[in-house]
């Protein structure tokens, strides 16, 4: 009898050691975490404070590996979201511009000028519009877990402070491969490159392109592109969310209580990282007096200048929201006039 107890204490403390390991439910052992920029600066600094966090929750079941600077997607940062659905990337920390080719709902957010400050972009996150989009991406492929930021995104260049559409005329902008960049560019009288992040770096450094456009706070200053651009144009034209986001393939494999602490952590993480990725920029100008201290020379467009860029753009803005769907563009309108509003 109790050689019986004995045998079923074994076996009971088998089963119970193994479904904590997470063998039970075919977890890996590392997941793979897809971001583009280096570990520094609240993009940077965000992947590595998620893992941690998720790590933690999960009793160490779960644990995430970022990859820096898109060494996953092998030089083609337009692949993120496809190499997600296909579950080569578990999770990702991924900029909607370079998801906007596979989910052209997500070229709302560089519509050129469109909008107006963080109120406004966070009104539309959360409301409607945002989850219309995390609706679309799922059925792409990819659970959206939070919303998380890059930036508004600002001109910087080599040649010459650009405070018209004049100032522009034939400098050559790197952009990302994606075609409404291109467009808005053309528009202004620029000559836009297309070119993944990774060998933007270095072609700035050989001054094969004249300039290039990011957020300060999250690119501009953890790259020191004070070191290669003497002229920065705040303009804020484009604004670029980054969705923290897992491939539904491995988001179906884990259980109830992981997605819940999964969850819990994106929405941590998100709030610091928004947070930091606005530092210096939204109540004060802290921001660009470090980019005055590195020597560049900042030029804050007025509301009349950007009048006059996003006039010469309003063609690329009629092309783009019928290609993202009238009805999303209508409603995420009526979001940004509700945040006008409150300001
Ligand atoms: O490539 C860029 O410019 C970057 C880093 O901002 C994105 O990933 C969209």
């Amino acid at each position: 009898m109790a050689k019986k107890h004995f045998g079923l204490m074994i076996i009971f403390v088998f089963v119970f050691c193994f479904s904590c390991s997470g063998f039970a439910a075919n977890y890996k052992p590392e997941y793979k975490m897809s971001i583009i920029v280096g570990p520094t600066g609240p993009w940077g600094e965000s992947a590595a404070r998620f893992a941690e966090a998720v790590k933690k929750a999960t009793g160490g079941k779960i644990n995430i590996k970022p990859y820096y600077n898109g060494q996953l997607f092998a030089g083609k940062q337009t692949n993120e979201f496809l190499l997600m659905k296909q579950g080569v990337i578990d999770f990702a920390l991924g900029s909607t511009i370079n998801w906007s080719p596979t989910v052209k709902e997500l070229n709302i957010f560089s519509l050129p000028f469109f909008f107006p400050g963080y109120k406004a972009l966070d009104i539309v996150e959360n409301g409607e519009v945002g989850k219309q989009i995390f609706k679309l991406i799922e059925q792409k492929g990819v659970v959206g877990l939070a919303w998380c930021e890059n930036g508004f995104r600002d001109l910087t260049n080599n040649e010459r402070n650009i405070k018209k559409p004049e100032d522009l005329k034939g400098l050559k902008i790197r952009v990302v491969s994606s075609p409404i960049f291109i467009d808005t560019f053309k528009a202004i009288g620029a000559n836009p490159v297309s070119m993944n992040w990774g060998e933007a770096l270095s072609a700035f450094q050989q001054g094969t392109v004249d300039g290039q456009e990011n957020p300060v706070v999250s690119v501009t200053i953890p790259n020191k592109l004070w070191q290669v651009h003497k002229y920065i144009t705040i303009w804020n034209y484009a604004i670029d969310p980054i969705i923290l986001g897992v491939s539904k393939q491995v988001w179906n494999s884990f259980d109830q209580k992981d997605k819940d602490a999964i969850i819990k952590a994106a929405a941590e993480t998100a709030k610091w990282q928004k947070k930091g990725a606005r530092e210096g920029l939204e109540h004060s100008a802290a921001a660009l007096d470090i980019l005055r201290k590195n020597g560049m020379e900042v030029t804050v467009l007025t509301p009349v200048q950007i009048k006059t860029f996003k006039n010469m753009t309003k063609p690329v803005y009629d092309k783009w929201a019928k290609e993202i769907g009238i009805e999303l563009v209508k409603a995420a309108e009526k979001d940004i006039q509700k945040a006008e509003k409150v300001k």
